[in-house]
């Protein structure tokens, strides 16, 4: 081993867990001589609202020990889930962990913070912890006291299911990948040019057809009704608010080839399997439109118990000026008609949307007037710059996978921005969050998306949660140099940065 890669190895191997979890707490303060162990005794105890975090952490945890860690409501040492007594400046979704000698207690103020909780938990323990067969302990978890809370209300990963279609169990893995770093909203990008990826009832055509090819042409598919449902619950399990996307006016090549009279023509054009953006539009004047949309909305809408649906609006390089506005005064109606807030890609804020929609800023510049006076409004922006935050962009010249228009995005160039400081005109207090979004031109398969995504998915997640006070890329590096281990067990396809010390 040449000798600046030893030194490297070393200083990683000397993190100790409770320097290495991701993304950082707010505070840890580590109780030196004092280790709880996990043996086949140890029980699990929570708050009967809080039985479902405690049956996700005891499944996680029977796999690689083995042990039986029954859950109950009782009181005692183990592990403890309590939704009392928790100091409230952790607020609405952070935690407060105790390891003494004699058990883990976790306490928070709702279901959500003690699942973030438990998250941290698990990096606490081995990477091994993470095996899905059984491993042989110990199971340490080191004396600390732990109080945490994230920066930002919303923590988003995007996946782009249109572009290449990806089964429910796909779209189920990525929601445990991202939940392991408190991850809290998955925007599904469910239609595009080449294909619809959801079942609206009273448009069937925008499935079957529209559904039936993908980039390159594969087979595409869609998902059910009950399929869908099933994800949205499989997150919200894991906390996640699932943010449904329908891309519109522009991007709607697969919804105008399923039904001609949303043409302007009344002509459907072929399916499309290329990866040109900009060429495709509903047509804004036809009241078609606004039925089709006010259907798909309300289908979607009661598909989501989430408070977002999102309307895309992006490069939408063949609608006028004049129509793309009278589109979006037409549609953001719509969506608060059924009860929810629109989030949108950031063009929306050239139509002056109200303060109750979600500009989704995806530039690779520091200043966009439209979106500081929709800020000025008093909307709150989601922060997702492209040559930062996207997961698609190649890491450099040699990465495999991956799109340049926005550069190449290193690890420390994902870590190294501040989403409250960013933007000009956008502060802090007019962040909603942030979003790591993947998109899937050359991202085919499961090992393509963990690729593009790890280590930089962890990076983003940690700008999201914890408080800026407390950035460092050199002690990031080597937190994250930490999970190298567990992304083996859990037998994710990362991205050996040279700019990670991995373990
Ligand atoms: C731009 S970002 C797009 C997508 C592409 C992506 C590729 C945005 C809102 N639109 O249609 O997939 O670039 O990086």
């Amino acid at each position: 081993m040449a000798s600046s890669t030893l030194a490297a190895s070393q200083a990683a191997a000397a993190v100790a867990p409770i320097d290495s979890v991701v993304p950082v707490p707010v505070s840890v303060q580590a109780v030196p001589n004092v280790t709880y162990n996990l043996t086949s005794s140890t029980q699990i105890r929570a708050a009967e609202a809080a039985t479902g975090v405690a049956d996700l952490l005891a499944a996680t945890l029977r796999r690689s020990t083995g042990f039986a860690l029954p859950v109950s409501q009782s009181t005692g040492d183990g592990i403890s889930l309590q939704l009392s007594g928790a100091d409230p400046r952790v607020g609405q979704q952070g935690y407060q962990i105790d390891v003494t000698a004699t058990g883990v207690v976790i306490k928070a103020n709702t279901a959500a913070g003690l699942f973030a909780g438990t998250q941290t938990l698990r990096q606490l323990l081995p990477a091994k912890v993470e095996a899905s067969s059984v491993q042989s302990g110990p199971w340490p978890v080191p004396g600390a006291r732990i109080a945490d809370h994230p920066r930002f209300a919303y923590r988003g990963a995007m996946l782009d299911v249109a572009r290449h279609f990806f089964t429910p169990d796909l779209v189920k893995r990525y929601i445990d990948e991202v939940a392991l770093y408190k991850i809290n909203h998955l925007h599904l990008h469910l239609s595009d040019d080449q294909g619809w990826r959801i079942m609206i009832d009273s448009w069937p055509r925008l499935a079957t057809y529209g559904g039936s090819t993908q980039v390159g042409g594969g087979p595409g598919g869609y998902y059910t009704k009950a399929q869908y449902s099933d994800i949205v619950a499989y997150a919200a399990a894991r906390h996640i608010t699932v943010v449904p996307e329908i891309d519109m006016p522009g991007h709607t090549n697969a919804a105008l080839a399923s039904y001609a009279e949303l043409n302007c023509n009344n002509t459907a054009p072929p399916p499309y399997t290329g990866t040109n953006v900009g060429f495709s539009s509903l047509c804004v004047p036809k009241d078609v439109t606004y039925r089709f949309v006010d259907d798909v909305i309300r289908e979607l809408a009661a598909l989501t118990p989430g408070p977002y649906i999102h309307i895309g609006g992006d490069e939408a390089r063949s609608t006028s000026d004049a129509d793309y506005r009278a589109f979006i005064d037409k549609v953001l109606p719509i969506v608060a008609k059924y009860g929810k807030q629109p989030i949108g890609w950031h063009e929306m804020a050239k139509a002056n949307p109200p303060a109750t929609s979600t500009p989704q800023f995806w530039g690779t510049t520091t200043s966009n007037a439209p979106v500081t006076a929709a800020a000025n409004r008093g909307s709150k922006v989601l922060m997702s710059p492209a040559n930062k935050a996207y997961l698609d962009m190649k890491y450099n010249s040699s990465t495999p996978l991956g799109l340049t228009w926005a550069g190449y995005i290193e690890v420390r160039t994902a870590y190294d921005w501040n989403p409250g400081a960013y933007l000009s005109g956008v502060g802090e207090a007019a962040v909603r969050g942030v979003e790591a979004p993947l998109w899937t031109e050359t991202v085919k398969t499961r090992q393509d998306i963990e690729y593009m995504a790890f280590p930089r998915l962890p990076a983003i997640a940690e700008l999201g949660w914890s408080p800026w006070s407390k950035h460092s890329w050199d002690a990031f590096r080597q937190r994250l140099g930490a999970q190298g281990p567990r992304w083996q067990v859990m037998g994710v396809n990362y991205y050996r940065s040279t700019q990670v010390p991995w373990v």
